[in-house]
This record gives C-alpha cells, sequence and structure tokens, in this order.
C-alpha cells in the first residue's frame, strides 16, 4: 500500500469517528465504543480488500462480510453509506421505527447487510455457511466475520470453530476486534480468555495478529490470511474500544451510552470536527 492510500484511508477513518459521533450524538442512543474500535477493520475491508458491488449488493460470487458484533451497526452504515449502497441522507434515520438502518443490522432493510445480528455469537456459524455455499459454487470468494472479544465466550461460536476446521474452509477469515472489553467491565473481569491464539489454534485454526487501528498492517493479514490453504484463519487485530475519544478509550462505560452536549464538544474538539 502506498503511503499517500495509507493517509487517505487513515483520514476515512477519521471522517467516519467524527460522523459517528455526531449521529449518536443527534440520535441519543447507540454503540460508540464498539463502533470506534472496529473503524479501520470495516474501513481496510469495504475499501481496500472486498470485491463487492453496491450496485449490485447481491452478486453473483461477491466477497460476504458479516458485522457479527452487531451493536457496532452504525459504524458499518457509515461504511456501507460511504461505498454507496444506500444514500448517506439516509444515516439521519438511524434508530428510527420503519428506517432502513435499525439498531442492530437487518439483512431485509440494509443494502450491503449480509447477515441480520445482534444476539451475540451466530455470525461464525453463518459466514461458515455462506464459504462453504461458495466453494461448492465454485467462486473464489472470501467471508470475512468480525467478531468481538467477549462474544466469542458464546459457545456457539466454538461450534463454528471446530467446524471450520473439519470442513479446511480456508476462504473464511475471523476478524477478532480484541480490545479487551465488553458490556460490563474487562474480558479478564467477567471471563478470562487466556491465551486466545492457543485457543483458536487448538481448534485448528491459523492466527494472524495484526494492528487493528492500522488499515495497512489489516490489509497485509488478510493478504497472509489468504496464502493459508485448508484452515480457516483468524486474526487477531488488537484494538482499543471507544478508540480517538480519549475519555472513551478502554472504558466499558461507553459500551452503550448516550453522548451529553459537553461530552459531545470534548469528542469533536478532540477528532479535529469542531471546537469545544
Ligand atoms: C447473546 C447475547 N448476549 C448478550 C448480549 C448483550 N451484549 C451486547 S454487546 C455485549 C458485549 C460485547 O462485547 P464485545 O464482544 O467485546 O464487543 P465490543 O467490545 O467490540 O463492543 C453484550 C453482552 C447480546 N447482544 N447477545
Ligand atoms: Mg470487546
Amino acid at each position: 500500500m502506498t503511503n499517500e492510500r495509507k493517509e487517505e484511508l487513515q483520514r476515512q477513518c477519521l471522517e467516519f469517528r467524527n460522523e459517528l459521533i455526531d449521529l449518536l450524538h443527534s440520535i441519543q442512543t447507540g454503540h460508540p465504543g464498539g463502533s470506534l474500535s472496529c473503524t479501520e477493520i470495516l474501513t481496510a475491508l469495504y475499501f481496500e480488500i472486498m470485491n463487492v458491488d453496491p450496485a449490485n449488493p447481491c452478486m453473483e460470487g461477491r466477497d460476504h462480510l458479516i458485522l457479527s458484533k452487531g451493536h457496532a451497526a452504525p459504524m458499518l452504515y457509515l461504511a456501507l453509506a460511504k461505498k454507496g449502497y444506500f444514500p448517506e441522507e439516509e444515516l439521519k434515520n438511524l434508530r428510527q421505527i420503519d428506517s432502513m438502518l435499525q439498531g442492530h443490522p437487518c439483512v431485509h432493510k440494509t443494502p450491503g447487510v449480509e447477515l441480520s445480528t445482534g444476539p451475540l455469537g451466530l455470525g461464525l456459524s453463518a459466514g461458515l455457511g455462506m464459504a462453504l455455499a461458495d466453494r461448492i459454487k465454485g467462486y473464489d470468494a472470501y467471508t470475512y466475520v468480525i467478531m468481538g472479544d467477549g462474544e466469542i465466550q458464546e459457545g456457539c461460536i466454538w461450534e463454528a470453530a471446530m467446524s471450520a476446521s473439519k470442513f479446511q474452509a480456508d476462504h473464511l477469515i475471523g476478524i477478532l476486534d480484541n480490545n479487551g472489553v465488553q458490556l460490563d467491565g474487562t474480558n479478564e473481569e467477567i471471563m478470562p480468555m487466556g491465551d486466545i491464539r492457543a485457543k483458536w489454534e487448538s481448534f485448528g485454526w491459523d492466527v494472524i495478529t495484526c494492528d487493528g487501528h492500522d488499515v495497512e498492517d489489516i490489509c497485509n493479514a488478510v493478504a497472509e490470511a489468504k496464502k493459508i490453504k485448508g484452515k480457516p484463519v483468524l486474526i487477531q487485530a488488537r484494538t482499543v474500544k471507544g478508540k480517538g475519544v480519549s475519555f472513551m478509550e478502554g472504558k466499558n462505560t461507553w459500551h452503550g451510552k448516550a453522548i451529553s452536549d459537553e461530552d459531545y464538544g470534548k469528542a469533536k474538539a478532540e477528532l479535529g470536527g469542531v471546537k469545544e
């Protein structure tokens, strides 16, 4: 990736963060922490990696992205709108009744959403199904499943992990948004995850670690993952919950909290959007 392209994508991430804070402040609800955590992951996938066509969201042979940690929907919607799946003016209807943009992703309402998510733990099984279906159809398509690190405490994640390994699903790439924090506290406090790499490896996966806030590092990790044959791959992306807004960083209290006018001013000043 050229330095110029990297700068362009990182600038885009800053713009997404600004827009996210505007949106969530205006509707006084939503999930800032987990959305800010996966900004670069979504940006790298939609704007550099995936083979998709916003004009034809159901294009045969496309890559699939499942946001299994569905509460980060606002950042997904910002990326989808920017990519051209629907008009950016729709964003103001986020979380409104009957809106195209529900609080959690809905496959029936939003172009570009591949799976309805929100109940944690389901995305990896569905993603495995998509990856296997593409293989049967003879497509060289990849399925990416973005999971939270609290989410992977769900038992069904590990059933899917076992199956993916049995079926040698090498076109299934899990991306773990590894921010160390969940809803009520840190992973360590709620349910210690131990050695995440060792766990996934013991389930037959390859594991690649990257900086989840560096678009180039994420792209390199995906390129590396695509070289691995006969096994699914987990990209363990090191992230910070609430990344980019200092008082939200690493704080479970910002998992799903309305942004006050005062905090809005502070956040925008930090992000370079408007002054306090
Ligand atoms: C099955 C299920 N249990 C509980 C919840 C409530 N919930 C929503 S987000 C969340 C925490 C998720 O933490 P993590 O996966 O680490 O996400 P991130 O830190 O990236 O926001 C919980 C418990 C849910 N959505 N689904
Ligand atoms: Mg987390």
